[in-house]
């Protein structure tokens, strides 16, 4: 049995509680030459925590990225609650995933089928191969070759939720369904950035997509530009929501060329929401679409079509706070 994600959460949260996290109103401001680590939804805070403590450690903002986006992934092994990935509409769990630094260094999969932390697959691909991306039974095979253990992560509660799913097959995402943890369409993705007080950044996407797509379906996740995208010298910025959206605009790229151009964080952020409305109109009336930045001074922005999304941010001490975005719709 163990414990349940939620109490994995809510202990985590608990833990940073008393290490100094707090929900607070306005996005917080990183002074100076601080580190800094955000990352997407309310389960960021847990992220943030071990992305933090891995760098405070000694390690690179790569191990960094890598350690937080591993802990809501390493969730998908907990049956205990039933809060593992959620299939594709042929009951196959696959997951999406990039790790990417601010020298040129980017690794992803796509549809890795029985591997839990396809970051770190990603990150091999990234550093053990002359390529930027593997998919499908390609990217299991090299996580297999790497020594990665595989398993079935189709948990009893998931295979339950499609089934019921089945029954009317109506493919709906949901708009932040990330934040209602117990949901039985609860998923996990996190988008994460790091900075160190020289200013470098890394990130890191992973994700098992939206529950109950098409086999073989790749969201915007592991998509170099549209999930994530990291610059040096100018900012980084990742993406949460509906994929498909963030993918014909070229999401991540678009914030961070925004950046590059002079508008901060927030209103890169704000841009590129905004572009995705003009553009597709009603067919986001009610779909989800979020960007989360920093800049490389540690200045972080964040933009959502519809509110309720989160983020998390970790400032040079350790404190961590979660933070409602704006968003174009009001609630
Ligand atoms: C996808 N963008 O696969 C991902 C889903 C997501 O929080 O972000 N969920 O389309």
């Amino acid at each position: 049995m163990g414990i349940s994600r939620r109490d994995t959460l809510g202990l985590a949260l608990a833990g940073a509680a008393a290490a100094g996290t707090a929900r607070a109103a306005a996005p917080a401001k990183n002074a100076g030459n601080a580190a800094l680590v955000v990352s997407t939804w309310d389960f960021g805070a847990a992220a943030n925590a071990a992305a933090y403590n891995r760098w405070k450690a000694g390690g690179t903002l790569i191990d960094a990225v890598e350690a937080g986006a591993q802990v809501p992934e390493a969730d998908l092994s907990n049956h205990s609650v039933g809060m593992g990935g959620y299939p594709d509409r042929d009951g196959h769990v696959t997951l999406d995933a990039i790790i990417m630094d601010d020298r040129g260094h980017a690794g992803a999969v796509a549809a890795l089928e029985g591997y839990v932390h396809a970051i770190s697959v990603a990150r091999r691909v990234m550093e053990q191969t002359p390529h930027t991306m593997l998919v499908g039974e390609g990217a299991a095979q090299f996580a297999r070759e790497q020594g990665f253990a595989s398993q079935n992560l189709l948990t009893p509660e998931a295979e339950a939720a499609w089934k019921e799913w089945l029954k009317t097959a109506e493919y709906k995402p949901i708009a932040n369904i990330e934040n209602q943890r117990g949901s039985a369409l609860d998923h996990d993705t996190i988008g994460i950035l790091a900075r160190s007080p020289d200013g470098r950044l890394a990130g890191a996407c992973t994700t098992s997509g939206m529950a109950f797509k098409l086999r073989g379906r790749v969201g915007d996740s592991p998509q170099s530009g549209c999930g994530l995208l990291v610059e040096p010298g100018v900012g980084a910025a990742t993406a949460t929501g509906v994929g498909e959206e963030v993918t014909r605009i070229a999401g991540a790229a678009r914030v961070v060329g925004s950046m590059r151009m002079g508008m901060s964080a927030m209103a890169a952020c704000r841009e590129a929401v905004e572009h995705i409305v003009k553009l597709r109109g009603d067919a986001v009336k009610d779909a989800q679409v979020a960007f989360l930045a920093i800049d490389k001074d540690g200045e972080v922005g964040a933009f959502a079509i519809q509110p309720g999304f989160t983020y998390a941010v970790t400032d040079a001490s350790g404190r961590t706070t979660v933070h409602p975005s704006q968003s174009l719709r009001r609630a």
